[in-house]
């Protein structure tokens, strides 16, 4: 574990009570109002009218958000939000232009029209990091849990005074405490104690599913009583006096460095999940006036006194809204060429978020030594690993059994003796985990470079994945989420079966914003993770076990600072009458197959697959005229196919015979060997196609 013991057995640590906040009472009226006003005019006029086609509501919740937001003034806060909390987002420096931008799906919002609306994200203002908000309940805690863990090694290894009492919360309704992210993130944060408050703001209800249904009895706090290092609190979440203290206490107690807290408020949804939709198909009409007699708006004017110039107050919001909203009708519609923009890095444009890279240069002009000893593919791996968390403080490595184990496949042997616990970790059983926490780790400014143990073992973190490849699409830009995931695949020699050997790099080739890298060889490995590992986006780095200890990957170790581009296939073979397109460990196989037609056959591996070097295949297979594209993942969906389909398009006029494929066949991998090797592309069965192709 990085930085505490977690030896401690006894519930929450105590702390002193928190002293009575010091609450602008009338700062908290105008943020309110501003809330209010933006609901009602959106829900009154914006949405009946079509500009607004996601509309959803924040009445009720105003209050406990507000008090929170004001807390985080700390500028290595972070938040993760969801779609309720804009009263929280006008505390952290979205203005009312920009709130209604968004919903209009204009420019000059935080997603620049891209994002629902209210799906939230904000670099600093006044403080707080606002993390992108994901469309997924339940996805916003594990990355909070990544920052909450940054701050500590921020704090603790790199003694980054900046950091001191920096704290992650993450915002969600009793609807998802159900899911998977808040359960990883509660075993994360409360395992390592880390600086991180959950903040649950129950309303009794998840769309129209009551809470009973989301945990026995409807309360999470209760039936979370035992949990160790937890120090969990309630309250109303709408009276003014009540609500303060009870979020000043919570944050006082996370920002201490005690450790961590749940603080779980009572507020009513005092409209419909989102605009129109009828409560009354599951509230009573008792129910509903007894929600309505909670409206803190009514309890804050309450609390303000007689005296105060409430009406005024309201005018003055409500002037200033309506001139916000007219300003934001000015803001144009995105431009029409816009939309594929910021998927990934491109040029000198830096995102926001992280706000420095914070890593060594790479440069891809050093060529690979050829002198150095010959080293095999989990060396070269474990070797490149070393070098980075040599030059770069702010790498770090985790996953299950990467520790003093060194990894069920012994790659990270000795990193955690080498480098310290705080930088190389076990964690939690818990993909969703230990994706999340990465993205979290990476968006504050740290390397991670989590390991997931199989291929297969990754299905758990499939809603992390793709919602972190999205990031910068999602923000325009304006976040990066720049971290490599090393992932092993494919058969081994020694046995298959369905849950250790599964391929399936094609879906990561449709995980929209990550690169991905199956490389072939020891020297390949070196030269791709270095490159993953300084460079800007997220990346998948595929390794295949058949190839870790293998005498085929071996190379001489290219060097401490060689880099390989991404997208750059190599000419493993030079030919003129067929193009072999493969990569991975099918590269060794389509060799030996190949090798009695060198001249004839030129075979390519391609070392990525995304991006994947097509100017390189559509060359070869304009010059050969024929094409074979193999892979280890099965056919159907396979990356093949797109190469396939993209020499269909691109070079059907220089074909001499029909665009081939050899690959598993859509079934999964087998335990008995025999079985297994009837079904993966043999070094026999490629010459034959070979042969087939060449004289067609
Ligand atoms: C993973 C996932 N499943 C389902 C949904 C659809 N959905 C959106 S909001 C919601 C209810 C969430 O309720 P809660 O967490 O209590 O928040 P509240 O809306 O009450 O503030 C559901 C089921 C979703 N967005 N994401």
């Amino acid at each position: 574990m990085p930085t505490k013991k977690t030896t401690k057995t006894t519930k929450a640590k105590t702390t002193k009570k928190a002293a009575a906040p010091s609450v602008d009472w009338e700062q908290v009226a105008r943020l309110l109002l501003t809330s209010r006003t933006i609901d009602e005019i959106e829900e009154q006029e914006l949405a009946p009218a079509g500009k607004v086609t996601y509309q959803f509501s924040s009445k009720g919740h105003e209050l406990s958000q507000i008090l929170l937001g004001l807390q985080l003034t700390q500028g290595h806060d972070a938040a993760t939000v969801y779609y309720r909390s804009r009263p929280f987002m006008l505390v952290a420096g979205l203005t009312p232009q920009e709130a209604f931008a968004a919903d209009m799906a204009r420019t000059g919002s935080p997603s620049e029209g891209r994002d629902v609306g209210v799906v939230y994200s904000l670099p600093p203002r006044h403080g707080v990091t606002v993390l992108p908000s994901s469309g997924d309940v339940g996805a916003q805690y594990t990355p909070a849990a990544g920052w909450a863990q940054a701050a500590t090694y921020y704090q603790g290894e790199l003694k980054d005074k900046d950091w001191k009492g920096a704290i992650a919360v993450a915002l969600g309704g009793d609807g998802s405490v159900a899911t998977n992210g808040f359960w990883a993130a509660l075993t994360i944060a409360t395992t390592l104690e880390l600086p991180m408050l959950f903040f649950i703001e129950d309303n009794g209800y998840g769309i129209s599913v009551p809470k009973h249904f989301q945990t026995p009895g409807g309360d999470i706090a209760a039936n979370l009583k035992s949990f160790k290092n937890l120090r969990i609190t309630t309250g109303s979440g709408t009276e003014p006096k009540e609500t303060a203290e009870r979020i000043a206490d919570a944050v006082s107690y996370v920002r201490s460095g005690a450790g961590t807290a749940l603080l779980k408020l009572s507020v009513p949804r005092l409209t419909g999940h989102t605009f129109g939709e009828d409560q009354t198909a599951y509230k009573s009409a008792k129910q509903l006036k007894e929600e309505q007699s909670r409206d803190p708006l009514l309890a804050v004017r309450k609390h303000l006194g007689a005296k105060f110039d409430w009406d005024g107050l309201k005018a003055d919001v409500e002037k200033d809204v309506r001139a916000q909203l007219a300003a934001a009708e000015q803001n144009p519609e995105p431009a029409s060429y816009t939309g594929t923009l910021h998927l990934f890095a491109s040029g000198e444009h830096r995102a926001q978020v992280p706000p420095a890279l914070n890593k060594p240069a790479v440069n891809f002009d050093n060529a690979a030594a050829e002198d150095g000893a010959r080293i095999n593919m989990s060396e070269a791996i474990r070797r490149t690993m070393e070098v980075e968390l040599e030059q770069n403080p702010r790498l770090l490595i985790f996953g299950e059994d990467v520790g003093p184990r060194g990894g069920v496949h012994r790659v990270t042997l000795d990193l955690q003796k080498k480098y310290g616990a705080a930088r190389v970790f076990d964690t939690s059983l818990s993909e969703e985990g230990i994706i999340g926490r990465a993205a979290g780790m990476a968006m504050a400014g740290l390397t991670a470079l989590p390991e997931i143990q199989f291929r297969k073992y990754a299905d758990p973190a499939t809603e992390q994945i793709n919602d972190t490849g999205w990031v910068r699409w999602r923000t325009h830009g304006k976040f990066a989420v720049p971290m490599v995931i090393r992932i092993p695949v494919g058969y081994s020699k020694k046995t298959g079966d369905p849950w250790h050997s599964v391929s399936g790099e094609a879906i990561y080739t449709h995980s929209l914003g990550w690169r991905v890298a199956m490389p072939s060889n020891a020297a390949d490995a070196v030269g791709l993770l270095r490159a993953a590992l300084r460079g800007q986006d997220p990346t998948i780095f595929l390794e295949h076990r058949a190839l870790y200890d293998s005498p085929i990957s071996r190379r001489p170790y290219p060097g401490d600072e060689y880099a390989l581009p991404f997208g750059k296939a190599a000419v493993l073979q030079a030919g003129n009458k067929l193009t072999v397109v493969t990569w991975g460990e099918m590269v060794h196989r389509c060799l030996e197959a190949a090798e009695p037609f060198a001249g004839q056959v030129e075979l390519l591996d391609l070392r990525t697959v995304s991006p994947w070097d097509k100017e390189a295949v559509l060359a070869s297979v304009r010059k050969t005229g024929r094409v074979l594209i193999t892979h280890e993942d099965t056919h159907t969906g396979g990356f093949g196919g797109e190469i396939a389909a993209t020499v269909a398009e691109e070079a059907f006029a220089y074909l001499d015979a029909p665009v081939a494929r050899m690959t598993t066949p859509d079934a999964l991998i087998p335990y008995n060997i025999a079985l297994m090797n009837t079904l993966i592309p043999s070094v026999e069965a490629l010459r034959t196609r070979i042969e087939e192709l060449l004289t067609w």
